[in-house]
């Protein structure tokens, strides 16, 4: 390894964990799960523990249950098989010297009736369709009618995370992340153009924030708070959702996160996979309403993530795409080195190929 200055090789404190570096690596939808099971495959532990040099990796998004599922061949951390096949994982991360958090999801209403229980209808805060669509076995889907939650029913969705985080326990990780960003369930409750709900789960940003700080207050029961983190995208359009005031709620959301001290909160600074600049934010304010540790995420270039860390606006820096097909980006960042570019066509679904047949440097 080369001696390098740049403050994204610096090591960071996570609560009492030590990354040796601060470049973090996004959950990743990769769609290659056992097919009917939605156990990780082995596949899926060579993949992770290609990558282990990161900082920290934050798993793909797990469903949390079957309900919680939009996609074909996503995995889960339901049940015991699905732990074991974690375990692997887990297991092939530790060996080789990293560490992983699982991201706890539930899609809410991005789903279809293909992949309910009992072909039912996708759940959300309210009974509105999004405008987006979503992938079967079949090839890509318009997203199901959804149906509102009955206020009766939120703890059992609650419920449900805490189960899958002590699932992640008991599967060997590190820490669980709630996946509250991008347009799924926790993301339908905090932003008013999907929650019009008229209980205590709607209307007010309390109201709206309150689901995800009961899961996140769930989660705190399994997990020590330094262990937990929430992913959230402010401004991001991704999957249709909107809000009137993203200063509002998402203020509100991370100063009540903030007095839990969870240990991060991981943040799409713009439009998810596209423009930093689809909307105003002040990224830096929302940094400064937070005691622990921010991940910066969408777009950094190695440039731009040094000068961040730098000005210390942020303290992890999340890369997704560079990961896919460059599992030593840590190496090549520290080099400076040239990065790979990865084919789209086998970002989600198949086997070995575009999933960990990409070479490290020299391996080619
Ligand atoms: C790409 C394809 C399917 C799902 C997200 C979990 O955007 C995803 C996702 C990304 O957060």
């Amino acid at each position: 390894m080369v001696a390098n200055s740049s403050p994204l090789m610096q090591s960071f404190r996570l609560g009492d964990l030590t990354l040796p570096n601060r470049v973090v690596m996004a959950p990743l939808t990769r769609n290659r799960a056992t097919h009917g099971t939605d156990v990780p495959s082995d596949l899926a532990a060579t993949y992770y523990r290609q990558r282990s040099s990161a900082g920290l990796i934050i798993s793909e998004g797990t469903q949390v249950s079957q309900q919680g599922q939009g996609y074909v061949w996503t995995p889960g951390l339901y049940n015991d098989k699905q732990v074991e096949g974690w375990r692997r994982a887990t297991n092939a991360v530790h060996e080789a010297g990293g560490r992983i958090f699982a991201q706890l999801w539930h899609v809410g209403r991005i789903s279809h009736v293909s992949l309910q229980p009992n072909g039912g209808a996708p759940v959300a805060p309210s009974a509105i369709r999004a405008k987006t669509r979503t992938y079967l076995e079949s090839g890509f889907a318009e997203v199901s009618e959804p149906r509102a939650l009955a206020t009766e029913e939120i703890a059992g969705v609650v419920a449900d995370f805490a189960n899958a985080a002590a699932n992640a326990k008991r599967a060997g990780f590190d820490g669980v992340e709630v996946h509250g960003a991008n347009g799924y369930l926790v993301d339908q409750f905090l932003r008013d153009g999907a929650n019009k709900r008229t209980d205590a789960y709607g209307g007010s940003v309390e109201n709206r924030a309150r689901f995800a700080l009961e899961i996140v207050d769930a989660l705190a029961k399994v997990w020590p708070a330094s262990r937990i983190g929430i992913r959230i995208a402010p401004v991001s359009p991704a999957n249709d959702v909107a809000d009137s005031d993203p200063t509002a709620i998402f203020g509100h959301l991370v100063a009540n996160l903030s007095e839990r001290k969870i240990g991060y909160i991981h943040v799409i600074e713009g439009a998810t996979q596209g423009d930093r600049n689809i909307a105003p934010f002040d990224w830096s304010a929302l940094r400064r309403t937070f005691s622990g540790a921010y991940i910066a995420n969408n777009g950094y270039t190695r440039e731009m993530a040094d000068e961040a860390l730098a000005s210390g606006r942020v303290d992890l820096v999340a890369f997704g795409r560079p990961f896919i097909a460059n599992p030593d980006l840590v190496e090549r960042l520290r080099r400076g080195a040239e990065l790979a570019t990865a084919d789209r066509a086998t970002f989600f679904g198949g086997g070995a190929k575009g999933y960990t047949d990409y070479p490290a440097m020299g391996e080619a």
